[in-house]
């Protein structure tokens, strides 16, 4: 049964919840879904519903397509100014010799290693240091860019970026410019965890608030970057709470266009002071995705990052709206193994992704950071040669 006729199915349940009937016939004449929409699908749509509906909007989208690309990690340093409750990874300031910090060479060393390989993006993440600031990542990024000028360079949280830009006294717009000219291609999605302060201050109080991220992804927009959102969900915040953020990010979304993905972060408990709190079952996570599918409808892409949810529910996302899975990573960043994964390992090449994305039934397309397409994995290497 092709994706209309099982969502119309769906509709014609006489059981179906008036307010869940009306939310599904929006999403058939492609209408915006309200505040009250999402939470309603959130506390009342069951897995079925929203999947079916969530799986429509998919393949109407972008069909069996399903996105990877081939990127590899940079992470300067573990050493962080805050102090984020979630985070197993970074070593506080005051303890920093417990932690690394990669000199300009090491980092080109890391840069030198990929040579000839064909990697499209280095993805620079990691903590928040003192001593790295606005020079010194700007020097990074222009050797990088002289050394191999085509690599997209996507780095930077507005946490870093807002902690570098108050310290070298520079304005959002100012500080993006001035990245943008060293070599800075475009942002990643982290650092939004949950943009209420309800939530924020309770989890990550000390670094920069929701105004102030939505502020550089702003100015990065303005400058004609591309972007990412995420979403650290499943932990304390309330259903309204994840309504909230998405809100917010949709609405920036209408003002710029300029993001590219929305990214749901599955929260982690291993080795970090939250660890207390439960983790949200699978049930949950597919939820958060086919809702995240549903309600963020301006965004044209939404990514399931499979080293935190494993390779088979990363497979699973992809019947609940997901339609991009990051990535062929050699080096997966060190933040998800040390909160408890589910990989132990999580590194996958080419043909373990393509195939992963295969057992789904979907279509593995490799694609740049931009989302051109760089290989069709869909057809035989021989077609391949053929279409040139
Ligand atoms: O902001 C930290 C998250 C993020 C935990 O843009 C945790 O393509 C779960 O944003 N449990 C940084 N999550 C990583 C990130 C990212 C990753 C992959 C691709 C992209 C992209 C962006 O990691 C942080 C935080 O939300 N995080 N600790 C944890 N215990
Ligand atoms: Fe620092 Fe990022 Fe960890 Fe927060 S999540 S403590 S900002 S490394």
């Amino acid at each position: 049964m092709n994706s209309v006729l099982q969502a119309e199915k769906l509709l014609q349940n006489p059981a179906l919840l008036p307010g869940l009937k009306i939310i599904g016939e929006k999403i058939l004449k492609k209408e915006r879904l309200s505040e009250a929409d999402a939470l309603l699908l959130f506390e009342k749509g069951s897995l079925a519903f929203v999947g079916a509906l969530a799986n429509h909007v998919r393949e109407r989208l972008h069909g069996d397509t399903t996105y990877f690309n081939r990127n590899f990690h940079i992470e300067p340093t573990n050493v962080c100014v805050f102090s984020c409750k979630f985070c197993s990874y970074s070593r506080l300031y005051a303890k920093r010799e417990d932690g690394w910090e990669l000199s300009t060479e090491q980092m080109m060393h890391i840069v030198k290693s990929y040579d000839g390989k064909p990697v499209t993006e280095v993805h620079i993440v990691g903590g928040v240091h003192p001593k790295m600031n606005m020079q010194f990542f700007m020097d990074l990024m222009r050797q990088i860019k002289a050394h191999r000028p085509e690599l997209h360079i996507k780095g930077y949280t507005p946490v870093e970026l807002d902690y570098m830009f108050r310290k070298a006294k520079v304005s959002a717009e100012e500080g993006m410019k001035q990245m943008k000219e060293a070599g800075l291609d475009s942002l990643p999605g982290g650092g939004a965890e949950i943009f209420h302060p309800e939530i924020r201050q309770q989890i990550c109080d000390d670094k920069v608030d929701a105004e102030g991220w939505l502020r550089i992804h702003e100015a990065a927009h303005n400058l004609g970057m591309h972007t990412n959102a995420t979403m650290l969900y499943g932990h304390i915040e309330k259903y309204w709470h994840r309504v909230d953020h998405m809100k917010r990010l949709r609405d920036l979304q209408d003002k710029t266009g300029g993001f590219n993905t929305f990214i749901p972060l599955k929260f982690r408990n291993k080795d970090n002071e939250m660890s207390d709190t439960p983790e949200s079952s699978v049930v949950e996570d597919m939820r958060m995705y086919a809702i995240g599918r549903l309600f963020m409808d301006n965004f044209p892409h939404l990514k399931a990052y499979w080293p935190m949810l494993g390779r088979q529910n990363a497979q699973l996302t992809l019947s609940f709206g997901v339609n991009d899975i990051d990535g062929t990573i050699d080096d997966t960043t060190k933040i998800y193994s040390m909160a408890g994964s589910e990989e132990t390992n999580p590194s996958m090449n080419t043909a373990e992704l393509v195939s992963l994305i295969k057992q789904a039934r979907r279509k593995p397309v490799e694609r740049d950071t931009l989302y051109n397409v760089i290989t069709d994995y869909s057809v035989t290497a021989v077609e391949r040669e053929v279409a040139g």
